[in-house]
């Protein structure tokens, strides 16, 4: 039997505007996916989330679920626009007091709470004064961060500022597929920073917590051993995973990734000590790993998330895929959990998300294999010394997956939209079973 260390922390995972629902109500204000979902041809099947899994009102039955999985913690986020709906200025105390009864609810069954400020709902007017190209932006969320942190960090928690900074710039702002929905190189690059600087501030307004970020990583490999591919690998490399992890954990932007991002934009949108703000002293990083990817050197340029590399093709390589189109890749958490203890070494990690789309129902033989083979990766990588201290599957619930709507199902827990009713699926149960043994 692979065993984890009893002090290894089991959880699960969602989003508030994935499952909550509610979404005009107790005072809380269109986000950019309210408005991203009521424009044509945005999202599949013109799906939205105005009620998403219901969970604004079914939390508690949710809570038991968990309680029921023996889940040691619960990650999810806060709606930006119930707190504070138009982005700046009033609170809204009964948005507030939602997440105060929803932490209390998994406190009094033992379940800690593991918040996110931002999970992609940024409040509409904020969008329409520029949005995360704009340096006001990160201000704005640093003032955000203070008003939750009066309001709730007395629960003692671990708190995450971002969540996949890599996808709110460039799905949203580079290739348009996320909320906003803009085509704009150099803006997605602005994006990148200030949002890379309102992790700094937001966690500076926040004293006294435990505070992470959580980052989309991925293991990066070239085709072949020839220049122009293993370039293409370390373009990619340096743009999904160095343009973020090298800020907030060293300080400084990677040499390489400004020099390949110079015809795209410069950097003078970055001021004295904004280095410094983002690099704040981080008490964990999370993780969330899904899919490996294999890339080489084309020679006709596509439209790509990574402005700049246009030429870099990405390739198949040859795996199981998700549902989807993920390919599948145990392996590839486990190299990505090695290079993350070599090239940034003691940072507590935590995976913060993991898991798969597939399209069957509640006997989801395919994603406990999934779930099998990547917790057998974690166990690899702590028995090799990584310092990995968590896991929390992706997600607790089948929810909104953005731009495919409701057709993708990620849960662990089935939800029949058309009656809200929440089934345990095979892998949820299988997951309980690694919780209680505290291994595989
Ligand atoms: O559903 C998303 C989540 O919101 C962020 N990480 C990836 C998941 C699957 O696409």
């Amino acid at each position: 039997m692979t065993t984890f260390d009893p002090g290894f922390l089991w959880g699960a995972a969602t989003s508030s505007y994935q499952i909550e629902g509610a979404a005009d109500e107790d005072g809380r204000r269109p986000s950019i996916w309210d408005t991203f979902c009521a424009t044509p041809g945005k999202v599949d099947n013109g799906d939205t989330g105005d009620v998403a899994a219901d969970h604004y009102h079914r939390y508690r039955e949710d809570v038991a679920i968990m309680s029921e999985l023996g889940l040691g913690a619960y990650r999810f986020s806060i709606a930006w626009p119930r707190v504070q709906p138009l982005g700046s200025g009033a609170v809204n105390q009964r948005g507030l007091d939602f997440y105060r009864r929803l932490i209390d609810t998994l406190l009094d069954q033992g379940i800690q709470p593991w918040p996110t400020l931002y999970h992609w709902d940024l409040p509409q007017p904020l969008e329409e004064a520029g949005g995360w190209p704009e340096r006001d932006t990160a201000l704005r969320f640093a003032e955000y961060a203070a008003i939750v942190h009066d309001a709730l960090a007395d629960r003692g928690t671990h708190w995450t500022t971002l969540n996949e900074p890599w996808c709110s710039a460039f799905l949203g702002y580079a290739t348009g597929r996320h909320a906003p929905g803009r085509r704009e190189p150099a803006a997605a690059v602005h994006a990148a920073h200030h949002l890379l600087l309102g992790h700094g501030l937001a966690a500076r307004a926040m004293p006294g917590t435990r505070v992470g970020i959580t980052l989309n990583l991925s293991h990066i490999t070239a085709i072949s051993t020839a220049e122009a591919d293993a370039d293409a690998a370390r373009r990619i490399d340096g743009m999904q995973n160095r343009l973020f992890l090298d800020p907030v954990l060293l300080a400084a932007y990677p040499e390489d990734v400004l020099a390949d991002l110079a015809p795209v934009t410069g950097f003078d949108h970055v001021q004295e000590d904004d280095l410094k703000t983002i690099a704040v002293p981080l008490d964990f990083l999370g993780v969330n790993y899904y899919s490996p990817m294999l890339v080489g050197h084309g020679t006709t340029p596509t439209a790509s998330a990574y402005v700049g590399s246009e030429h870099v093709q990405h390739l198949d390589g040859g795996r199981q895929r998700t549902s989807i189109g993920w390919e599948i890749d145990a392996r590839g958490l486990l190299d990505l959990l090695l290079r993350l203890d070599r090239d940034y070494p003691a940072i507590p990690l935590y995976i913060t998300e993991n898991g798969a789309a597939f399209d069957d129902e509640v006997h989801d033989t395919a994603r406990v294999a999934y779930l099998d083979g990547h917790v057998r990766a974690c166990a690899e990588a702590l028995a090799r010394g990584v310092p990995l201290k968590g896991y929390f599957a992706w997600s607790l619930l089948d929810n909104f997956e953005w731009s495919y709507g409701y057709a993708q199902r990620f849960g662990i827990v089935h939800v029949d939209y058309a009656t809200q009713r929440r089934t345990l699926k095979d892998s949820a149960r299988w997951y309980a079973g690694v919780i209680e043994r505290g291994g595989l």
